[in-house]
């Protein structure tokens, strides 16, 4: 790089599919990691640093191009970057991530990327517009390369990093986890441009120490102390006006002791300072065990817990290595609900069963299951997704070997989401099966019937609790008004409104999956599939018999 007195970093973050079902959330938060990685750079001396999320660019002084999405000609013109910074965690992302990548490295700047994509298949990327991957947390490993690219050090002293070296990609010694969370610089979301955030994400923990089979999350749990995320939190309540938060951390309650604490000390803060605080977390459906905790949590101004039930079938459940099974599901469901909160659960439908696994349960059967217990554990929003083979996950390993996994000439990243069927599925069924399945469950959720009960519960629920409530007027106590209308809302409102909600999301990616060329490069992927299949069989046929 051309010696300079101040230089540009810019992280981006490539923008979800048109097709993403998750962009309507995406377009309220941002992500966590690359606005660590801005602050660690930003700690530099001589480095102005600044982020773009291309899902939540929202200000209209965002130069944009013909098809909606930043404009980083114009963003190069007004601010060059020297060094562009790429987030690519979500597989589906990479075709975007690619693209801008080749554009910046054209306009002469340097490209480096990282996350949960890019350090399983690092060598991809340099093939496209990346001169660094980087592998694991990037904090320390910004940092250097930013020296480096100064010309104050050598990349091949950089750990934890792949690039080209004559021609070759070249790994550079492995860089440990960062132990010592307390330690990194609070995430300063003030570097991010055009956005207006509605979800802030903050995250205690890093890590999990369970081992499912189509994660993607393999290193080990790493903890923050609970103070250090409350002051995060005070931070941002007090400098950013933020109320609601999205906590990142794979379970929250992996440490529960600490986790309690990380609720009292929420607690106390809320009431302290007499303010309203929502916020989301991760956690296990079998926490429901724990009533210290669920107290806790319900305390604190944890309204929604995010859980991945994945299926209600013990057979999948065994497969994916979830370390439970269904017997007590819609029991733990029940105490959350007692206990107040919202949840959103996720499923996996048509998980592939293992080669050797005698199970096979008819998909007609799979669907009837999975809408029994939808209805009777009575979640309150749900997403169901069909598996994803996402790479560095054993789940990915096993389909190659097994020689099911449909090729990426024919069916791309852009299409890892969970909407998609990805592999060939189990005997008996098709890609089709799979689909018709996930949306018929999606269906029975999400459905245009819901606007009767929306009309239902406002025009009887809505008036017949008020009046109840309306005594309380007489003696001045309008809590007890407030009280009845968030009663409401909860039980006869909020869901069948989301629900409602979702029906159009539904209808809109369906006509998506029509306009799109998906189905046809389904079928070429499966004749592919098939030909390759052939001509194992026949090469493995033939050294069955003996040379003569
Ligand atoms: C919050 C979250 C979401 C949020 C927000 C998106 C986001 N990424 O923040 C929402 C709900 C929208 C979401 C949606 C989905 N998600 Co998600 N999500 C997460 C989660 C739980 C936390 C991410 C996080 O904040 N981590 C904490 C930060 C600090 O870590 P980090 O992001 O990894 O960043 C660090 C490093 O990776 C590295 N790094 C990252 N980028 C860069 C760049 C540079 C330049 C450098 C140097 C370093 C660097 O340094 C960072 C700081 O240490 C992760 C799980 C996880 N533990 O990562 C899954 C995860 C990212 N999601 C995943 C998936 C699959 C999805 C979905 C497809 C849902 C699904 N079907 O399962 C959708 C995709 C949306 C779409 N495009 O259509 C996978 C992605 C794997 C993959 N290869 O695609 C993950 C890893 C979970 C898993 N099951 O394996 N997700
Ligand atoms: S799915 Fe959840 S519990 Fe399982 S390994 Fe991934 S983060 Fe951990």
């Amino acid at each position: 790089m051309i010696k300079k007195t101040r230089y540009r970093f810019r992280m981006v973050l490539p923008a979800f599919t048109h097709f993403s079902i998750y962009t309507t959330v995406a377009k309220q938060m941002t992500s966590l990691g690359p606005i660590c990685i801005a602050t660690a750079a930003n700690q530099l001396d001589g480095w102005d640093v600044e982020v773009v999320d291309e899902n939540n660019c929202k200000d209209i002084s965002c130069p944009k191009d013909s098809e909606g999405y930043p404009d980083h000609a114009k963003l190069q013109q007004e601010r060059p970057a020297d060094v562009v910074g790429f987030y690519g965690s979500i597989s589906s992302t990479m075709p975007r991530l690619f693209k801008i990548a080749r554009f910046y490295k054209k306009m002469g700047a340097k490209t480096v990327a990282g996350g949960k994509h890019i350090e399983n298949l690092p060598e991809e990327s340099l093939e496209n517009g990346l001169d660094v991957a980087v592998l694991g947390e990037g904090e320390f490993t910004i940092q250097e390369l930013l020296l480096a690219w100064q010309g104050e050090r050598a990349l091949r002293d950089i750990k934890g990093i792949v690039f080209l070296e004559n021609g070759e990609a070249r790994r550079t010694d492995t860089r440990g986890p960062i132990t010592d969370l307390d330690a990194l610089p609070a995430p300063d979301f003030g570097l991010l441009r055009y956005a207006r955030i509605k979800f802030y994400p903050v995250g205690r923990i890093r890590g999990c120490n369970m081992n499912c089979e189509f994660c993607a999350v393999k290193d080990r749990t790493r903890y923050s102390s609970p103070q250090k995320v409350m002051d995060q939190i005070a931070h941002l309540v007090e400098t950013r006006n933020a109320k609601r938060f999205f906590e990142c951390s794979d379970h929250f309650a992996a440490d529960r002791n600490a986790a309690i604490e990380f609720c009292n000390l929420l607690t106390r803060y809320r009431k302290k300072n007499k303010v309203w605080l929502n916020m989301t977390v991760q956690t296990r459906i079998n926490d429901a065990e724990d009533m210290e905790l669920l107290r806790a949590m319900q305390q604190s101004g944890i309204h929604h817990l995010a859980i991945g039930y994945e299926s209600p079938i013990d057979e999948d459940l065994k497969t994916m290595r979830k370390g439970y099974l269904s017997k007590d599901m819609v029991q733990w469901t029940n105490v959350l609900h007692e206990h107040g909160f919202h949840i959103h659960g996720m499923f996996i439908f048509g998980y592939p069963k293992k080669a050797k696994s005698s199970h096979q349960i008819p998909i007609d059967e799979k669907v009837r299951r999975f809408k029994e217990f939808l209805i009777k554990a009575k979640i309150d929003t749900v997403q169901v997704v069909l598996t994803v083979p996402l790479p560095g996950t054993d789940l990915r390993d096993r389909l190659i070997r097994a020689g099911r996994l449909y090729s990426l000439k024919q069916i791309g990243w852009e299409y890892y989401d969970g909407q998609f069927p990805l592999y060939e599925p189990d005997d008996g069924v098709s890609p089709e099966d799979l689909l018709r399945g996930m949306t018929h469950i999606m269906g029975r959720i999400y459905r245009f019937r819901n606007l009767f009960n929306i009309i239902v519960g406002t025009l009887f629920h809505f008036p017949r609790m008020l009046i109840l409530a309306s005594f309380s007027i007489v003696t001045f106590r309008v809590k007890y008004i407030i009280q009845a209308f968030l009663k409401w809302k909860k039980r006869y409102f909020r869901n069948h409104f989301i629900r409602f909600g979702g029906y159009f999301v539904l209808k809109s990616w369906l006509k998506k999956l029509k306009e799109d060329n998906f189905l046809q490069c389904l079928k070429r992927a499966r004749e592919q599939l098939a030909r390759t299949r052939n001509k194992l069989q026949s090469s493995l046929n033939r050294s069955e018999y003996p040379s003569k």
